[in-house]
């Protein structure tokens, strides 16, 4: 049975952690060492044992690009991350120019279910997921006594439970199929970085960089906190999934969802029609984790993609799990990052294509 001292650990923890993060910091290693003592899904990591296999690369297929709608975004200038960064240790700062030179297509809402399957219909594709045979769940996702019969979890982030048998399909392991709880316009979760950048390659697109993903979700004003502005509930009507309540024990709902739900939920977040960028689930994007540098403040920088290698990737929008107390990361200079392989039920992606191609 779960010992009642890790739920007391992670209040505990989660009261302490101002900056702390809720959807880092999850690695496969960190379940099995259970010597990670820093917080939110990058620890959730999983370790070499498996998923080491090469895969068929992935054909883009005629048509699928059309499964799911997007908008047309135009090139233009920026100014990315923030000189007031909320997270420091996140490489918010410093606020830098950028210049995009290339118009792109941008999925409208995040990849869905429905539309996972179509890609994994047409070509088989396996996820890290099913490989590896578990993945991360929510504490509250699942029943007390699926909970009570688990005995791992991650120091620091008790509340992420290693279940096996959870994959993009059963996201909170067997007897949580997505099509049977219709769940299919929810967006796809447990997919790692490698799984949402395969779904993207069929698709005939590809993921976000970074300065896209925050490009499109500034929508030409350049400096507010979220997409629509700088007040989280303007009017008192709410525009994002996130979290209310006490993290990690008690979610009020009143967005209207415990946990994710389906996309396009709310009102579009920006003036070309997006939805969802903020909140539901985190959207990875193509870039490998790194700090911007001081240095980069006043030069323009044109079409980053971030550094040719690295350890983990970045990600972006937080998801229904943010709560300014404990992971106030669902804004638009916000980051994160996980390592490629990761999966957990907060985590999805959304697609972009050059809008030449
Ligand atoms: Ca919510």
């Amino acid at each position: 049975m779960r010992a009642p001292w890790l739920v007391l650990a992670s209040l505990a923890h989660a009261q302490d952690a101002e900056e702390g993060c809720c959807s880092g910091d999850l690695t496969r290693d960190a379940v099995e060492s259970n010597a990670v003592e820093s917080c939110g899904t990058d620890q959730l990591t999983r370790g070499a044992a498996a998923a080491t296999t090469t895969r068929a690369p992935i054909e883009a297929q005629p048509g699928a690009w059309d499964i799911a709608p997007s908008v047309l975004i135009q090139p233009g200038e920026f100014r990315m991350g923030t000189d007031r960064p909320r997270i420091f240790v996140d490489g918010e700062a410093p606020s830098r120019r950028v210049a995009l030179s290339r118009a792109f297509l941008m999925d409208v809402y995040e990849a869905t279910n429905d539309d996972f399957a179509a890609f994994v219909d047409a070509t088989g594709y396996v996820t890290d997921s099913e490989r590896f045979g578990w993945s991360f769940v929510f504490h509250l996702e699942l029943s007390e006594a699926r909970r009570a019969a688990i005995d791992k979890a991650v120091d620091g982030v008790e509340w992420w439970l290693p279940v096996n048998g959870s994959d993009w399909r059963s996201p909170q392991g067997p007897g949580s199929d997505v099509f049977a709880a219709k769940r299919g316009a929810h967006p796809v979760v447990q997919v790692s970085w490698h799984d949402a950048a395969a779904y993207c390659a069929w698709r005939g697109g590809r993921l976000p960089t970074e300065a896209e993903w925050e490009y499109a979700a500034r929508d030409g004003r350049s400096q507010t906190m979220y997409p629509w502005g700088n007040e989280l509930t303007p009017g008192g009507g709410y525009r994002a999934n996130l979290w209310q309540g006490d993290f990690p024990r008690s979610n009020t709902a009143d967005d209207g969802f415990s946990f994710a739900g389906p996309v396009g939920s709310y009102a579009p977040q920006t003036a070309t029609g997006i939805h969802d960028l903020i909140g539901n689930v985190w959207e990875w994007v193509s870039d490998w984790w790194y700090e911007p540098e001081a240095s980069a403040h006043d030069a323009v920088l044109r079409d980053p993609a971030g550094p040719s290698a690295g350890d983990e990737k970045l990600k972006k929008g937080g998801s229904f799990l943010c709560h300014k107390s404990y992971c106030f990361r669902y804004r638009s200079a916000a980051r994160h990052k996980n390592s490629p392989d990761s999966a957990s039920s907060n985590n999805g992606m959304r697609c972009v294509r050059d809008a030449a191609a």
